[in-house]
């Protein structure tokens, strides 16, 4: 089972929680990116993950193909060039004041990414699933056109297209978030949307459960098969419960609900869902397995610090298993 995913890799610098970014000395640094972070927990998982990117061609780029290929993600793809890899800040929430991110992100390898620069038919044969997010479309025209040539492609080889809406209010509207995503809809076999993403993106009317808007978006788009979200029911920053969502075959399937507490490090939660989902979905699992074992390798990611998930199928299954004996429905 061979996976693509594609999208900025970008570096996260994150401060002490005690301190604001306005008065920090001193950071903790990770690398992230969405499409990243998917690849390394599915690398983790044990599925071959390669990951298409573009990162500068200097001692920053060569650190992100070593943080990739540390992960076991295929880093052979990465391109090298351009001016600067992306960095984003979080000022690191606590208690009740929650994290806040600053991106510096603009001008980056990746976002100046040019359409001559990827062959898609050498990059997706033998590949049996590709995936990005709606913050690849977010950051040019050209990357809209990139992705949806890769889908295109992707389709036309028969590879299965995942896609995560991942909304960023500070990277674009919801009105050019609207438009973009709409277009590439008509390709995607897997997506992972919630009822906010249906109502504010998609314009679906109020409905009055996630099934109902799931059932909505699928008379618009047949072609997707799955749809998966994560419920977060908010605590404070440090704890929260976290709910797995499966819509297939008109069914919505709800994974246990867990309490996380402490919360050490949320980003990425939704990109081990993410992974988790794609892991059993590859496998051919039960919409109950995909949901239990994907929200295991969410919450495990809650434990750990940075961005990506390094559990690996054994250490969340035996999770899946432990947990699901002792929390209910
Ligand atoms: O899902 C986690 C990502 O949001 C994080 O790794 C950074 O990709 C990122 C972004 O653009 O915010």
């Amino acid at each position: 089972m061979n996976v693509l995913t594609f999208g900025e890799m970008l570096l996260r610098l994150t401060t002490d929680p005690a301190v604001r970014l306005q008065q920090t000395n001193q950071f903790d640094f990770y690398y992230g990116g969405a499409e990243a972070n998917v690849a390394v927990s599915l690398a983790n998982l044990g599925i071959e993950s390669k990951y298409v990117t573009k990162v500068p061609n200097n001692q920053i780029g060569q650190a992100c193909a070593r943080y990739l290929q540390s992960n076991r993600v295929d880093a052979t793809s990465v391109l090298y060039g351009g001016d600067r890899l992306g960095i984003y800040f979080v000022e690191a929430g606590i208690g009740n004041r929650s994290s806040e991110v600053v991106y510096d992100r603009k001008f980056s390898s990746f976002a100046n990414l040019q359409v001559t620069e990827i062959d898609w038919d050498r990059l997706l044969e033998d590949v049996d699933l590709f995936h990005t997010t709606g913050i690849t479309l977010a950051l040019s025209e050209e990357l809209r056109h990139i992705t949806k040539e890769a889908m295109q492609v992707a389709r036309s080889k028969g590879v299965k297209i995942s896609f995560d809406f991942n909304y960023r209010s500070k990277l674009w509207s919801q009105e050019e978030a609207s438009v973009a995503i709409q277009d590439v809809l008509p390709f995607v076999d897997i997506a992972f949307c919630n009822d906010m993403d249906a109502k504010y993106l998609l314009n679906i009317g109020e409905q009055a459960d996630l099934a109902s808007y799931y059932t909505q978006i699928q008379y618009r788009y047949p072609n997707i098969e799955l749809f998966a979200s994560t419920t977060r029911k908010v605590g404070t920053a440090s704890h929260h419960s976290l709910q797995g969502n499966l819509f297939m075959k008109g069914f919505l399937e709800k994974s246990a609900q867990f309490t996380i507490n402490p919360v050490i490090d949320r980003i990425g939660g939704g990109d081990a869902y993410a992974a988790g989902i794609l892991y059993g979905y590859l496998h051919n699992w039960s919409e109950e397995k995909m949901a239990s074992f994907a929200i295991a390798n969410a919450v495990l990611k809650h434990t750990i610090r940075g961005d990506g998930n390094i559990f690996s199928a054994e250490e969340v299954e035996s999770y899946r298993v432990s947990s699901n004996k002792e929390i209910s429905r």
